[in-house]
């Protein structure tokens, strides 16, 4: 996590948009209007660029796909496409959905050498009769669709799986604070729900594995008379859970989106205990939003009337 100074330096360069500064858990903000919101805190600049499209009319999945790329691209970003870290055996495999107002989806998963994996999800969902598709077949879609085939592996990150290996003796580990998974909702000026979630997956998994983040219900659900979740942290947890599903139907039950998050990781942890995290951030179709964790690390971005805030998540462990 940073420190408050080092946060405050990092996100002062928010552009046009006023910043203002974290805020605590219990300081709920219920927006009006337009609003994306997306897991961990250092989303802000995803959220952000979601905003300007929401603010200029767009709709949301243009939002939702257009921020997420913001990560995607990001080399820096060690979760997400471009320098996200590499599976046990040095290939970078990525997971991505996408969910509209309609209750359409699309997903890929365990895709290599493409950028933007949410927008291929998005072209699975608007293009195809399918709502997933996988591994090579995935890949061949992306590339007859003109998506380009590209090495996402960094130097930085080649590095940090070599050093790994030395360390692990190829024992995968999943860790409880190295996340930065993007799961973002967006509500535009039509009052229209849509979400997305895109993932490296957790680093140096099996060969194969897929996470949580493109199965609808797990990583991700959107209901547009309702609201929409999505997770990050461990993604065995959500799969087991649908967590995102349950969420979301709490909230159908007229439960605030904080509770629901609550609601859900306390059934997660009764089940399956502490050792891991799992953390949710939720949004109704009032613009109430929430968000809870199991572990205390947990932070979150949100845009709305022209502000970007970055918050942090109550959790269950303190
Ligand atoms: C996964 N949920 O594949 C993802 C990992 C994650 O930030 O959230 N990383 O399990």
């Amino acid at each position: 996590m940073l420190s408050r100074r080092k946060f405050i330096k990092k996100t002062a360069a928010l552009g046009s948009f006023s910043f203002l500064g974290t805020f605590a858990p219990s300081e709920q903000l219920k927006p009006s209007g337009p609003i994306a919101i997306a897991t961990w805190g250092n989303n802000t600049k995803a959220t952000e660029q979601a905003y300007k499209i929401l603010k200029s009319g767009g709709y949301a999945l243009d939002a939702v796909e257009q921020g997420i790329h913001i990560p995607e691209a990001d080399p820096n970003d060690t979760s997400v496409g471009y320098g996200g870290n590499p599976d046990r055996d040095g290939f970078v495999t990525l997971d991505a959905c996408v969910m509209n107002e309609k209750g359409n989806a699309g997903s890929v998963t365990f895709l290599q050498h493409i950028m933007h994996p949410v927008s291929v999800a998005r072209q699975v969902m608007e293009k195809t009769p399918h709502v997933l598709l996988s591994g090579d077949g995935a890949l061949q879609f992306a590339l007859q669709n003109g998506f380009k085939k590209e090495n996402l592996l960094t130097d930085s990150a080649r590095e940090r799986w070599l050093e790994w290996i030395d360390k692990n003796k190829y024992t995968p580990i999943i860790s409880r604070n190295n996340h930065d998974t993007i799961g973002l909702l967006a509500i535009d000026s039509k009052n229209t729900l849509c979400g997305g979630c895109s993932t490296s997956g957790a680093a140096y998994k099996l060969h194969g594995r897929v996470g949580d983040s493109p199965i609808i219900g797990a990583g991700l659900f959107v209901d547009n008379e309702t609201g929409g979740a999505t997770g990050t942290g461990l993604g065995e947890l959500m799969l087991k859970n649908l967590s995102s599903f349950l969420i979301v139907e709490y909230m159908r039950q007229g439960i605030h989106p904080q509770k629901a998050c609550e609601m859900t990781v306390k059934r997660m942890v009764k089940k399956y205990g502490t050792d891991h995290q799992a953390a949710f951030v939720a949004l109704d179709k009032k613009g109430n939003y929430g968000a809870f964790s199991i572990q205390p690390n947990f932070d979150y971005a949100l845009s709305y009337q022209d502000k970007t805030i970055r918050k942090a998540s109550d959790s269950y462990q303190h």
